[in-house]
């Protein structure tokens, strides 16, 4: 075959700084923080508790790979807050590296002739899912934490299979690449070229099969300056996504989370999710004709005076979102386990709370016996002394230590106790 003209010819590509050394430091401050955002991201699922009810984002449960088999715990109470903290950070950190790899990568996708051998042939379809199901996995991702859906399926499942797609392609890709990591380190020392000024860059030796230049232009920047750039961007989007997680002043950091606005006044003045307007809450809906209505061995139905007359408790509890923000609060409210006993709930029994909001999938979400037995888990009706805002679930909102934030339902309509 005649070899095509452009980028297709080793002479194309000419930075002096593309080479084995650079790909193996990029990949392997990479691999760290995709490990991270992998455990991350599949505990986030695990916090769903998916086996309960119709609690997973996953069609039909999860067809066959499921990885849940644990009760997700409330103990510490921002655990879920920190895990999908992490999830976000890592991911969020990881794409100014993941772009810098895959430009230093580039000439790899234009090798000529195409197929050398079965091996090699191989090697090119899976980069094409590591490097197709890697952008993949990060695009959705930043999209969902942006809100921004352009795109027609399902976020989760996308994202959650995608996922393995990507890991298993990377899981081939570092197997085969450890070889050239470690002569590349050998060879070339771990840290050694970045001790090199711009004077002194000088190009990795050209062989063939890497990705070290044959003609090498001059050099515009050294290596050093091209990974401090790219180390200050990682570093710089991590302080953006920590902030909304760590909340306090440094919120005002987040300056990539479109929830970053604050809503509500006073002790209801912090992040709310979907407002009442957005969830369709009509004012007749909370007005003195709610009841919370609780099943069990019996039905009880409560009035919101009823509800504030019974014994209750104030906690400092953690929402944690999967959009990857959280927010501390006190709240104050009846315990989950005094309202199974009211009802008559079997023992053991799960609890399916349903929010007067309809449609979309928030507006509902089973919660596990053992965070129903947690003390601290509330059907709050207070936030930081003063009643709920509408905003924030009034007259009556969920709040369970460590849940993820979508199953602390707010807007509650009735809680069916039932054993699972
Ligand atoms: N009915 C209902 N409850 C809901 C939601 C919702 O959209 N509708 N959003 C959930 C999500 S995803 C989060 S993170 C928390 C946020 O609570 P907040 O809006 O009071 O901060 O509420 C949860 N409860
Ligand atoms: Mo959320």
């Amino acid at each position: 075959m005649r070899q095509p003209p452009g980028p297709f010819r080793e002479q194309f590509w000419r930075s002096p700084l593309r080479g084995p050394w650079l790909a193996s430091i990029l990949g392997s401050a990479l691999l760290p923080l995709i490990v991270i955002c992998a455990l991350t991201g599949f505990l986030s699922q695990a916090a769903y508790n998916p086996s309960l009810g119709d609690n997973s984002p996953l069609p039909g449960g999860g067809i066959g790979i499921n990885l849940y088999f644990f009760s997700w715990p409330t103990s510490p109470s921002w655990i879920y807050a920190l895990t999908q903290g992490l999830h976000v950070i890592s991911g969020v950190m990881a794409i100014p590296l993941l772009l810098v790899k895959l430009w230093a990568a580039m000439p790899k996708l234009f090798e000529w002739p195409p197929f050398r051998s079965l091996a090699r042939s191989l090697e090119r379809a899976s980069l094409v899912l590591l490097v197709g199901g890697s952008i993949f996995v990060f695009f959705t991702g930043l999209g969902n934490i942006q809100i921004w859906y352009p795109w027609s399926f399902s976020f989760v499942p996308a994202h959650y299979y995608a996922a393995f797609i990507f890991l298993g392609a990377l899981a081939l890709h570092v197997t085969l690449k450890l070889p050239v990591v470690r002569r590349a380190f050998r060879e070339e020392g771990v840290v050694r070229p970045l001790r090199d000024d711009r004077a002194h860059t000088r190009a990795e030796p050209a062989e063939h099969g890497t990705t070290a230049p044959v003609e090498p232009a001059p050099p515009t920047m050294s290596r050093r300056t091209l990974l401090a750039t790219v180390a200050a961007g990682s570093a710089g989007l991590g302080v953006m996504a920590a902030a909304p997680v760590i909340g306090g002043p440094i919120r005002e950091l987040a300056l990539l989370a479109p929830r970053g606005q604050s809503l509500g006044d006073g002790p209801n003045d912090f992040q709310v999710n979907q407002t009442a307007k957005a969830a369709a809450i009509r004012p007749a809906q909370t007005g003195p004709d709610w009841r919370l209505v609780l099943e069990g061995a019996q039905r009880v139905e409560l009035s919101r005076e009823e509800l504030i007359s019974m014994p209750h408790c104030t906690h400092d509890l953690t929402i944690g979102c999967v959009e990857g923000w959280s927010t501390t609060q006190s709240w104050t409210g009846v315990r989950l386990r005094e309202l199974a006993s009211l009802a008559g709930a079997p023992k053991g029994s799960d609890v399916e709370v349903v929010s007067l909001q309809r449609g979309d999938g928030f507006n509902h979400a089973v919660l596990s016996s053992g965070q129903i037995a947690d003390d601290r888990s509330l059907l709050a009706f207070k936030v930081n002394g003063a009643d709920l805002s509408l905003d924030h679930g009034y007259p009556a909102r969920v709040i369970v230590p460590g849940a993820p934030g979508v199953h602390c339902t707010k807007w509650v309509k009735s809680m069916t106790f039932s054993q699972a």
